[in-house]
């Protein structure tokens, strides 16, 4: 991949109101700004635990993670047995710079085997965290030590890759961001870790194959949503002080579409960090596995509380059949004048688009066939995991994928450990660039992306990111070699 410019003009400026009232000349002080601050501990309702780095170098991040069950009160007066990283319902929050060394001591403690897949993270074949490819599973009170460099600015995360649909729906997940140190203040940033989670009332966890071959098919959404592992929390915001919400969908199944009604968000950028330029956008969709960027002014009534929404999203054939909207979380607007923001920084990164010329067509299309012992049998190319056959691809060739999908439900493809750029969606070139590993395939579209198989060989793993398909077999592995 080539080296990535980002350029960066700040302007400051403040209206012809403030600049008076800065000259003495203001003689109305409710027409003065607000504060420029957020409210103290505006968003301890939604913090999420960190690591506990015990490495003294500045630029290593070294530390213990333990996958465990623990009893969580995740809904009001009930107990779940939830499966944890380090306790906590996200996992720990890992956060670095590009260029840190990642260390990370993990145990298992969980009743079954499992691995940590670094959703995102261009690494070393060896880390990505898949059973029986990159590493043996790790057993019940095993461990493995996980290592690797942390090359690219975004927001990531890690996840199980064993028994995925099962233990990710349990609640196994975190969020990894990498700061890039030559980034503006877009605002004041919000990490939101969307994800649900299957409970009967009691709080009990829902069996993961509740639905049967449906549950198979739509992909299994928990009935409970949650934002940084709550139900519906309340964060406080300084009304017209522009925030950054770092948004990872770390769900089974759902994808999220965010309502914000009445308010306008400008995506700065997606999976591997900043778009080539921003897109302004009413309602950002989040497909499984995904992120986004974004900038936002929230703006309402001093003192009102505004509810941010889940809004069903079109993903095939019955998706939308009895779906209403659902709380996401609540805003409070603080009892505060309106804030004037500085002018956001413009963002201008450079993006290549990678140069096809002469580069490998591959098909790569989403199946769902009814054949097979086991009835229902989803595949790649008509393949199941069971039975995959590797694609092959060299060290340093370019290759474009045609994601296919002439099934009835929409497909989210991931690849693991490269980036992408989607060239375009059904013959229509798709702005901005960006650097990709998860994009959503809508039924009846073929979407075609780029892919630079760069100096990482190995066995490297694409799928579906509806765990439930996964786990019938909509999964397969492209073999990367000198
Ligand atoms: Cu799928």
């Amino acid at each position: 991949m080539k080296a990535i410019r980002t350029t960066v003009h700040t302007a400051s400026f403040v209206t012809l109101t403030a600049l008076l009232c800065l000259a003495g000349a203001c003689d109305d002080p409710i027409d003065a700004p607000g504060p420029t601050e957020q409210p103290p501990g505006w968003q301890d309702e939604v913090a999420l635990a960190t690591v506990d780095d015990v490495n003294p170098a500045p630029d290593i991040i070294e530390f213990d993670l333990t996958a465990s069950v623990e009893n969580l009160e995740l809904t009001p007066g009930t107990t779940t047995p939830a499966w944890t990283y380090n306790g906590t319902l996200p996992g720990p929050l890992i956060r670095g710079k590009v260029g840190d060394r990642l260390i990370v001591h993990f145990t298992n403690n969980l009743p079954e085997p499992t691995t940590v897949h670094w959703h995102g993270l261009r690494l070393p074949n060896a880390m990505d965290g898949v059973p029986h490819i990159t590493q043996p599973p790790i057993e019940p009170g095993g461990s493995f030590t996980y290592d690797f460099i942390l090359r690219d600015a975004g927001a990531y995360w890690y996840h199980p890759h064993v028994n995925s649909a099962a233990q990710v729906g349990y609640g196994l997940y975190g969020a990894v961001i990498v700061d890039d140190p030559n980034e503006p203040e877009f605002g004041d940033e919000l990490i939101l870790v969307l994800s649900d989670i299957g409970l009967t009332d009691s709080g009990a966890l829902l069996p993961p194959d509740t639905g049967g071959e449906f549950g198979d098919l739509f992909g299994r959404e928990g009935n409970v949503i949650l934002v940084n592992g709550r139900v519906n929390p309340l964060i406080t915001v300084q009304p017209g002080l522009r925030q950054r919400w770092r948004v990872l969908n770390m769900a089974r199944s759902r994808y999220y579409t965010i309502g914000f009604d009445g308010q306008t968000f400008t995506r700065i950028g997606n999976d591997g960090g900043l778009a080539d330029a921003p897109v302004e956008v009413e309602m950002p969709v989040l497909i499984p596995g995904e992120r986004a960027d974004l900038i936002i002014t929230p703006t309402g009534r001093r003192g009102s509380v505004t509810q941010v929404q889940w809004i069903p999203t079109e993903r095939g054939y019955g998706s939308l059949f009895n779906r209403v909207p659902e709380d996401l979380f609540r805003i409070e607007f603080a009892d505060e004048a309106a804030s004037i923001n500085d002018e956001l920084p413009t963002v201008e990164r450079d993006i290549d688009p990678i140069d096809t010329t002469g580069a490998t067509e591959v098909d790569v299309e989403f199946t769902i066939d009814d054949e097979g012992p086991d009835g229902l049998e989803m595949g790649i190319n008509h393949v199941p995991y069971a039975e995959v056959v590797p694609f092959e691809a060299r060290i340093g060739e370019t290759q474009v994928w045609k994601l296919i999908n002439d099934t009835d439900f929409a497909h989210p493809f991931h690849l693991h450990g490269y980036f992408f750029q989607v060239i375009d969606d059904n013959g229509v070139p798709v702005l901005p660039l960006a650097w990709r590993d998860t994009i959503d395939v809508p039924v009846g579209h073929t979407i075609r992306i780029a892919i630079d198989f760069d100096e990482r060989p190995g066995t490297w793993m694409f799928h579906c990111h509806i765990l439930d398909h996964a786990a019938l077999g909509m999964m397969a592995v492209v073999n990367v070699t000198e």
